[in-house]
């Protein structure tokens, strides 16, 4: 059958760009593949002439388990094995938790997108003997589960009688720990609990006069390397304006504090017509220090927000508490 030349050209062109894959970068831990899972469900839906796949990788911080978090270092724990990935062209994007992402990241990469946030809030999570508890109904030596600085610190704050142990592992073997009695409860994030199917878990959502979340806490950023526009593209579909507006004012305060993402400090932000407010805390560890402030503006202005406010908390001595546990905590 007679075929003009530029009509078979044509059908081989778009076949190449029907196969155009995507790859996804992602940890191997049960809460990233959820989180992955739904990402790369969310492109395909919306690009079909397009493939996705996933790459696992095991990233330091899933290796390293018998550490306290603190003590490790923070600068891309989660996130550094992903990003070289990326820069090596092996994979075209990564997802995280956005909480987990330093802000200051590598050359060449940036955060393309941030998705919708779950609630942000801290739970917690009780031994099933202590079912329809609440923190305040708890005894004295009460024993509290958590490696996070900042829930430690507000927590010492408001609950100075209980008893704070370290937990480490990945949320399923934190819930073991808890239910063969090691704790009497253990304190996680609201979005971590929802996506992995255990919401009957929490116990008790810790309003922001008890716990300010960590930055970034119940959103998804997705990085990607800076000078790929097919990427940004198609990661656009993604993005949630206003959970980003919230989340750049809080990445912003923290970069400001010269803390990473190990530290004790807490932020709450909420959108009201065009303005974005933002508070903020810096504790320090032994819970007798803390400093809260807020601050408002535009929510176009989102970085200023959190860069004043970041000034103010400095006024009041925030960075004072922050460079002794930056010390204390230093690798050896
Ligand atoms: C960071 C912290 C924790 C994670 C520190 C903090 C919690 C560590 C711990 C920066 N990353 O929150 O103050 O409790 O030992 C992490 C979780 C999620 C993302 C688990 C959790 C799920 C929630 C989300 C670990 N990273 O916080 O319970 O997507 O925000």
């Amino acid at each position: 059958m007679y075929q003009p030349v530029g009509y078979a050209r044509k059908a081989f062109v778009e076949e190449v760009v029907l196969s155009r894959s995507v790859r996804i970068g992602t940890r191997d831990s049960e809460l990233a593949m959820v989180q992955t899972r739904w990402v790369l469900a969310e492109l395909q839906q919306a690009h079909a002439d397009h493939q996705f796949s996933y790459l696992e990788m095991k990233t330091q911080g899933d290796k390293i388990l018998d550490v306290a978090l603190a003590k490790i270092g923070d600068k891309g724990l989660f996130t550094k094995e992903l990003e070289t990935a990326m820069l090596d062209g092996r994979t075209d994007l990564a997802v995280h938790s956005l909480k987990d992402l330093p802000t200051n990241l590598p050359e060449g990469l940036t955060l393309g997108a941030i998705t919708e946030r779950e609630d942000p809030a801290d739970a917690v999570v009780f031994h099933p003997r202590l079912q329809g508890a609440t923190l305040d109904t708890l005894p004295e030596g009460t024993v509290i589960g958590t490696s996070s600085l900042r829930r430690l610190a507000q927590l010492r704050h408001r609950y100075p009688q209980f008893q704070f142990e370290d937990i480490r592992g990945n949320l399923n073997t934190r819930i073991r720990k808890l239910d063969e009695g090691k704790y009497d409860a253990i304190i996680l994030a609201v979005a971590g609990l929802r996506r992995l199917g255990w919401p009957e878990r929490i116990g008790q959502i810790l309003p922001p006069d008890i716990s300010l979340h960590a930055v970034g806490q119940g959103a998804l950023g997705i990085e990607c390397r800076d000078a790929d526009p097919e990427i940004h593209g198609l990661i656009s579909v993604l993005h949630h304006a206003p959970t980003a507006q919230r989340c750049l004012a809080e990445r912003a305060l923290l970069r400001f504090l010269e803390g990473g993402c190990q530290v004790p400090i807490g932020v709450f932000s909420a959108i009201e017509g065009e303005n974005l407010t933002l508070q903020g805390m810096v504790a320090s560890l032994d819970g007798k220090q803390l400093i809260r402030d807020t601050h408002s503006g535009l929510a176009t202005d989102a970085e200023a927000i959190g860069i004043a406010l970041a000034e103010k908390l400095k006024n009041q001595g925030a960075q004072e508490i922050l460079d002794v546990i930056i010390k204390e905590n230093r690798q050896p």
